[in-house]
């Protein structure tokens, strides 16, 4: 088990200045499932409704997902039941990717434990020939709620490129689909804290703190409780109501620097709720390692600037495991 210090205890709370909690966010809704419905109008319109939502926010909701209501009630049963396991368990779920509080590997700290677990569009990386029943069953979980979610992470992504107006409608689908996609899966529980009450609802816990994520887009569902704030582009932050019968999607660097900045990586974080435990399951859809990333000729426009030099996701993700949580890692590759 981690044991942490007080001292690495406190570094998890926000700074004074963020104690109260933010406003509610307004956030923009695609249904997935009424622009299939409604034909090529309501296509575009939803084209058009994802493409506004990216460049304002980087951040929208997606219902009418079509991700089966079964896979989502077992993936909420399977995590319950592994997060209630005893700690020594846990600890031994190194096949998973389990950790607890520690965040990346250079000393961030949050309110958190959770299961990471790199994926290709094959599936969650094979266990050990020794592993047991329930393990290989939670493992084809994940793989059916991994293939059901990327399933509908490209449909997104295709509704990006065609509000994007680009020739190739599978440009960042492409990308996902590809046999070497380094994509990862997340799943977060983030316990209650009831002293936070004690409080008078001014203490506030960091269960992850203000990051953007690294890659294309981020698609996320939780439980009912709230706790996930996002950072508009005015640098104010707003708390997003939790909704467990729908996605969240956010926009990661790579498709910042693919879109030359026109749709913006959405700086997040997650508070710890006083009563309730929040748990997430995030698929983080990434390109392959060698794949070149730099802003695509058509949004860059005859004369226009790049605002990103090109690189390689691996050079981007290497740079990116090298940062703390906070930092700004685009900086390093914006053109002069
Ligand atoms: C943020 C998005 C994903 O959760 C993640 C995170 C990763 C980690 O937890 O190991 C990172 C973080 C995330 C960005 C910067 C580095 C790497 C922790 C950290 C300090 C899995 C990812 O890909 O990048």
């Amino acid at each position: 088990m981690v044991v942490l210090s007080k001292g690495e205890l406190e570094q998890i709370a926000l700074p004074a200045v963020q104690r109260t909690a933010p406003p509610l966010a307004v956030v923009p809704e695609i249904d997935l499932d009424k622009a299939a419905r409604d034909g090529a109008n309501g296509r575009a319109a939803a084209a058009r409704a994802v493409a506004a939502a990216c460049e304002k926010h980087g951040f929208f909701k997606v219902t009418g997902h079509g991700v089966p209501a079964a896979i989502l009630a077992r993936m909420d049963a399977a995590a319950a039941a592994f997060f209630a396991l005893q700690q020594q368990e846990k600890d031994a779920a190194t096949a998973f990717g389990y950790s607890s509080k520690r965040i990346g590997c250079n000393g961030d700290l949050g309110w958190v434990e959770y299961l990471l677990l790199g994926v290709t569009p094959s599936g969650a990386a094979p266990l050990p020939e020794s592993s047991d029943a329930s393990t290989c069953s939670f493992r084809d979980l994940l793989n059916e709620y991994i293939a059901a979610v990327r399933r509908m992470t490209c449909t997104v992504l295709k509704l990006m490129a065609e509000g994007l107006g680009l020739d190739e409608k599978d440009a960042f689908s492409r990308l996902v689909l590809d046999k070497e996609s380094d994509s990862m899966l997340r799943v977060n529980h983030y316990p209650p804290r009831p002293e936070l009450k004690q409080l008078g609802g001014h203490g506030r816990l960091t269960g992850f703190g203000e990051h953007t994520d690294p890659q294309i887009i981020s698609v996320l569902r939780s439980n009912d409780t709230s706790g996930l704030e996002i950072s508009l582009r005015d640098g104010s932050w707003v708390s997003v109501p939790a909704d467990r019968n729908s996605f969240f999607v956010n926009v990661g660097d790579a498709l910042q620097v693919l879109t030359n900045g026109r749709f913006r990586s959405v700086p997040h974080r997650v508070m710890v709720n006083s009563a309730r435990p929040r748990v997430s399951v995030i698929f983080f859809a990434g390109p392959p390692p060698r794949e070149r990333l730099a802003p695509l000729p058509e949004l860059v426009g005859e004369g226009g600037r790049r605002c990103y030099r090109e690189f390689t996701w691996r050079e981007y993700k290497t740079s990116a495991y090298r940062t703390k949580l906070s930092e700004n890692r685009l900086c390093y590759f914006e053109t002069a």
